[in-house]
């Protein structure tokens, strides 16, 4: 039922990201840039899509997660397998959008699974006339107040170019949360197969509750249906029904709910909990504005050889 996506070999440590954000932000056409697919192609996204690339030396499993009012409510499923996430905003919309925006924020950053992993918020569509700058968009979210969280903030604009290949400045947005995560990789890869190990148990939870409460009300209709009119055979048909509703899953088949894709869902809820929880380090919060030359390829140059191009500004007043 789980997509393959764990099963090729990569000499880089893996990691998973999701993109969150509204309908609309560019989640998707960012995604077609940074795997230099047409951007002109890009549809609204259903359920998610799950793709995967070597970026600043890690084997990223990038999840395109719908941002559509319904689908927001399945965010919470992805983020037990998540080392960061990435928050895009459409700067031209987000003041009209203001209070659907800062719930949808509010919603991945003080989620339970996703508490004190890093953040990086992109201002996106910084070419729209206009649009709020990166300095805006961190103050609109509140993101300036969350001592307890890690964001980082970068101006993007998605779209790019077709048929130049893999866009090279669109990597580069990355390059902040890459860094966080190579970083705390250790912390973050403990934490992340503790939460999955949860996330499985509270699952079968609700799976055995669901069961627990069908059985019950099998069993008011069966008496339901005896006061009304006694049939001593049809109530022994009951029972085995009954008795089917009821019988447990095995762990191993409680699964991560897909949204749509079937082939396409995160890899299987199945690890083993390690003996004790590491605590995630919570740095001071930091206002990172990042860009570098990367090569996305494998044996492509260590961290400390990519190349540093200038920051953006973001107006003090503003933050
Ligand atoms: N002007 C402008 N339009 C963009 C940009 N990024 C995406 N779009 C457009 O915004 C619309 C929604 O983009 P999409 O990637 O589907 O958003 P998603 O719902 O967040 O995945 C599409 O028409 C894109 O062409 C950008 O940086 N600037
Ligand atoms: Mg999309």
């Amino acid at each position: 039922m789980f997509c393959c996506a764990g099963k090729r070999k990569s000499k880089y440590d893996p990691a998973t990201i999701a993109f969150f954000g509204l309908d609309g932000a560019g989640k998707s056409t960012f995604l077609a840039s940074i795997l230099g697919n047409s951007c002109k192609d890009v549809m609204p996204t259903m359920g998610f899509v799950n793709e995967r690339i070597t970026l600043q030396q890690l084997d990223l499993t990038i999840y395109d997660l719908g941002g559509g009012e319904r689908i927001r409510g399945y965010w919470d499923n992805y983020m037990a397998n998540l080392f960061g996430g990435v928050f895009f905003v459409d700067s031209s919309s987000a003041q009209e959008r203001e209070e659907e925006l800062l719930a949808a924020f509010q919603s991945v950053i003080d989620a339970k699974f996703m508490r004190g992993k890093p953040i990086l918020i992109v201002a996106n569509k910084q070419d729209e006339p206009a649009c709020l700058s990166g300095g805006q968009v961190f103050a609109l979210l509140g993101a300036d107040k969350r001592d307890d969280a890690i964001i980082g903030i970068k101006e993007q604009i998605s779209l790019s170019s077709d048929d130049e290949g893999p866009s090279i400045p669109h990597m580069n947005t990355l390059d902040w949360l890459m860094d966080e995560i190579r970083r705390n990789y250790a912390e973050l890869d403990a934490r992340v197969e503790v939460e999955l190990a949860e996330y499985e148990e509270m699952l079968r939870q609700k799976k055995l509750e669901k069961i627990e409460r069908v059985r019950r009300l099998k069993e008011e209709d069966a008496l339901r249906a005896e006061a009304v009119e006694p049939q001593a055979d049809s109530a022994e048909g009951e029972e085995e029904e009954v008795k089917e509703y009821a019988k447990p899953e095995p762990l191993a088949a409680v699964v991560m709910e897909p949204i749509v894709e079937e082939d396409r869902v995160p890899r299987p809820l199945t690890q083993p909990i390690p003996p004790s929880l590491p605590q995630m380090a919570t740095p001071a919060p930091r206002l990172s504005m990042l860009s570098g030359v990367v090569d996305r390829t494998p044996g492509a140059g260590a961290p400390d050889e990519v190349e540093e191009t200038p920051a953006f500004n973001v107006p003090n007043a503003l933050l």
